[in-house]
């Protein structure tokens, strides 16, 4: 029997770039990536995160997404709420970008974000993440020292940029890019371990594509899950996406090409891809 149905999968990405609104996440992931996210003048531009890919070096490939500004009373549904934060929780390094054109402001809206951050998910600041303080052109002095100091006391790693004039951008990100391969070596290890426990032989997860729009996945603990899966439950549906998260397969789709409207076929059952907007 053959099923259809519409799946989200949530983004996954290298770097969430997290931030009040208006700080600058649309220009700066313009600036590093391919993407072409709005940027203007006033809070609440992007009202859903945006994704773009940054070349680091000849080889090494950045993800970046721009999560909607990060607002007070976040973790508690204020704002885009809770929405934005499920997928700061998908990301492998966060980017803690500041407005630095009122100087005052900057220790108070760093509080802010990681009050945030905490009151959603504690293990979020777990997470390797680094600070930038944005908009240094608007400085009539570039003072740096007492900012410098602050953050180190807070433990943090803290980088002064300016999105708009492409200003210690490339510093910024080859630290970014270091700290996303930290997070991968890691995961490779935990592989590794769980494979030589419980498998003797490698269940290895293959994509073919069949034409232009259909891809076809095997893996045998993917199929037995989607085969059990009941894709009316929203229990078992999330349980099924957790999974997906944890082989990456919205990665390795990614990396056999998939497009927006393409059909998944894994077992007997077939998925149409849709991308987070
Ligand atoms: N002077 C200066 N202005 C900047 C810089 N980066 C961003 N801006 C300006 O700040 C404003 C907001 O920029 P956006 O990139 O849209 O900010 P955002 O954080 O994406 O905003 P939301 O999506 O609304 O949360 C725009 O007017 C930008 O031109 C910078 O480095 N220097
Ligand atoms: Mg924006």
């Amino acid at each position: 029997m053959e099923r259809h149905l519409e799946l989200r999968l949530k983004l996954l990405s290298d770097v969430a770039i997290v931030g009040a609104p208006n700080s600058g996440k649309s220009t700066l992931l313009t600036a590093l990536s391919n993407a072409k996210p709005k940027i203007a003048p006033y809070p609440f531009t992007t009202l859903s995160p945006k994704i773009g890919i940054a070349n680091v070096t000849d080889t090494g490939r950045l993800i970046i997404s721009e999560v909607p500004g990060l607002i007070e009373g976040a973790s508690k549904g204020r704002g885009m709420g809770n929405m934005f934060l499920s997928h700061v929780e998908r990301s492998k390094v966060l980017l803690l970008l500041i407005d630095g054109s009122e100087r005052r402001q900057i220790k108070r809206t760093y509080t802010m974000l990681i009050r945030e951050l905490r009151e959603y998910n504690e293990d979020l600041l777990n997470k390797k993440r680094v600070v930038a303080i944005n908009k240094i052109d608007t400085w009539k002095v570039i003072r740096k020292k007492e900012l410098t100091k602050f953050f180190k006391e807070q433990g943090e790693e803290v980088f002064f940029i300016s999105a708009l004039r492409k200003t210690g951008l490339t510093e910024l990100c080859e630290r970014l890019y270091v700290l996303s391969l930290m997070y991968k070596e890691k995961k490779i290890k935990e592989k590794v371990v769980i494979t030589m426990e419980k498998e003797e032989t490698p269940d290895i997860l293959r994509i073919v594509r069949i034409d232009e729009n259909t891809l076809r996945v095997s893996q045998k603990e993917l199929e037995r899950r989607v085969e059990l899966s009941d894709v009316k439950r929203y229990r078992s549906l999330k349980e099924l996406r957790n999974y997906f998260d944890k082989i990456d397969l919205e990665k390795q789709l990614k990396q056999a090409g998939i497009k927006e409207g393409d059909r998944v076929i894994i077992g007997a059952k077939s998925f149409i891809y849709k991308e987070d907007e």
